[in-house]
């Protein structure tokens, strides 16, 4: 027990965290109380600067008056209303202009409340559009280690995080995984690495062959995985993905939750790496992480043999959520997206990629950091392991906010993912501190 739990009705205890060990935390809280740009502020005043733009969230910087606004003004006119059988305006208006936004052909879009529920949402289309074709027997997915798709059911099953089968058990049957990407020769290679692409992009085709192709309903994959430490495709990677996906008709997903809105120096990854999936899921920066909002981008023709197969009356997919298309979060995200055009944060984010980059390189000479890699402003540092794994880790995460700077950690690996805002010298400041931090555990 936990020194707070000790205490009777602390308030710490109550609140169940989620990702995070509670006891620990308990006895040690980090609790951010303000945000403004680049800065958060924790609750005894001190200053913060967020290298992880919120979580993949909040790359137009946090408190954007703009947003705010849109907000208020949405919940003057119009708090909520039922999204089945009757719709809002915003949604109308917001699924249009990522339709202009999105890459060729994917402009039909579905909305959902979290990139978890994206995930499922783009899993359920991807079997229903088979079955409606008669291809019913396509009910096999193909995900990849050390990707991250959500925690439900479905998306915990395709990715491949170790500790959701150890918590959580069997998953999703008929669920078969490609290695993941991040490979010894490519080490230290910012950017796509040369070695392997084909190679590791072939386990798809080994799944067709083990399987037969015409029972797996589609492939999904991180472009660049994210939560699990920065794994950047190498060289051929995805466009090899595709040519297989298209040879056996299995859909390829993208799961761009973390990828998508500028993240990668374009638009979308897909834009990045060209190679347009069948579908793609996105969230967090959707509405700058202002409010909870993710959606499914779908090819107008699948959405289309869905809607053909069922009668004129009937509720062609029968799936949505209470929160699909909320009319605040699509307010937030139609400001969003406006910030993003009018301030042309995509191309000033993208301008910052060779500095940030370069920045995550030069951290090589640090005796304990055995890979450094990155792509647009995704950046990772891997650790030596310091006994138990994670240990080096945490203390990295802990130190830093003591520092004044927020990172994220996954086990060893440090992550950065900066503000399409940040300056020069914030950007400087980031890897000052960070550097002291890493010569430090
Ligand atoms: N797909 C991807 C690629 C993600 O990164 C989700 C789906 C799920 O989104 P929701 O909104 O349901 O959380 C994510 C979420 C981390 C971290 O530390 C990343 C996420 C979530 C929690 C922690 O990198 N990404």
């Amino acid at each position: 027990m936990s020194q707070a739990a000790a205490r009777f009705n602390d308030p710490l205890i109550h609140h169940w965290m989620p990702f995070t060990a509670n006891k620990q935390f308990q006895d040690a809280p980090r609790i951010i109380a303000r945000a403004e740009g680049v800065h958060y502020w924790n609750t005894a005043g001190d200053k913060l600067l967020d290298s992880v733009s919120g979580l993949y969230t909040t790359p137009a910087g946090h408190g954007r008056r703009e947003i705010r606004e849109a907000v208020t003004r949405q919940l003057e006119e119009l708090d909520y209303a039922p999204p089945f059988q009757f719709g809002v305006p915003g949604t109308f208006r917001l699924a249009h202009e990522l339709a202009q936004m999105l890459p060729a052909g994917l402009n039909r879009v579905f909305f959902a409340g979290s990139g978890s529920e994206a995930v499922e949402s783009a899993l359920k289309v991807a079997i229903q559009y088979h079955r409606v074709r008669g291809q019913g027997q396509r009910q096999r997915f193909v995900g990849r280690a050390r990707g991250y798709h959500g925690v439900n059911f479905a998306g915990w099953s395709v990715g491949g995080m170790v500790k959701n089968r150890d918590a959580f058990g069997l998953g999703l049957p008929g669920v078969s995984h490609m290695r993941h990407t991040h490979i010894e020769s490519n080490r230290f290679v910012m950017g796509q690495g040369d070695h392997g692409g084909v190679d590791l992009a072939d386990d798809l085709q080994r799944m067709v062959d083990l399987h037969g192709g015409d029972t797996i309903a589609a492939c999904i994959v991180e472009p660049i995985a994210g939560s699990t430490g920065v794994l950047v495709p190498p060289k051929g990677y995805l466009e090899r993905l595709r040519t297989i996906c298209d040879q056996h008709g299995i859909l390829l997903i993208f799961d761009e939750v973390i990828c998508g809105f500028g993240r990668t120096g374009h638009p979308f990854a897909a834009d990045a790496f060209g190679v347009t999936p069948d579908l793609m899921t996105m969230a967090k920066a959707i509405t700058n992480g202002n409010i909870p909002m993710a959606a499914v981008a779908i090819r107008q023709d699948i959405q289309q043999a869905i809607l053909d197969a069922a009668g004129p009356d009937a509720i062609e997919f029968f799936h949505g959520y209470t929160y699909s298309g909320h009319p605040v979060a699509c307010a937030a995200a139609l400001a969003t997206l406006k910030i993003y055009r009018d301030d042309d944060l995509f191309a000033r984010g993208a301008a910052l990629v060779p500095k940030f980059l370069e920045r995550i390189a030069s951290l090589r000479d640090i005796p304990i950091v055995t890979d450094t890699r990155g792509y647009g402003l995704l950046g990772a540092v891997d650790l030596a392991t310091d006994g138990a794994p994670g240990k080096r880790g945490f203390a990295v995460l802990r130190r830093a906010f003591e520092s004044g700077l927020v990172l994220r950690v996954a086990a060893d690996t440090v992550i950065l993912s900066p503000m399409f805002i940040t300056t020069d010298d914030q950007l400087d400041e980031m890897f000052t501190l960070l550097r002291k931090i890493l010569a430090a555990v």
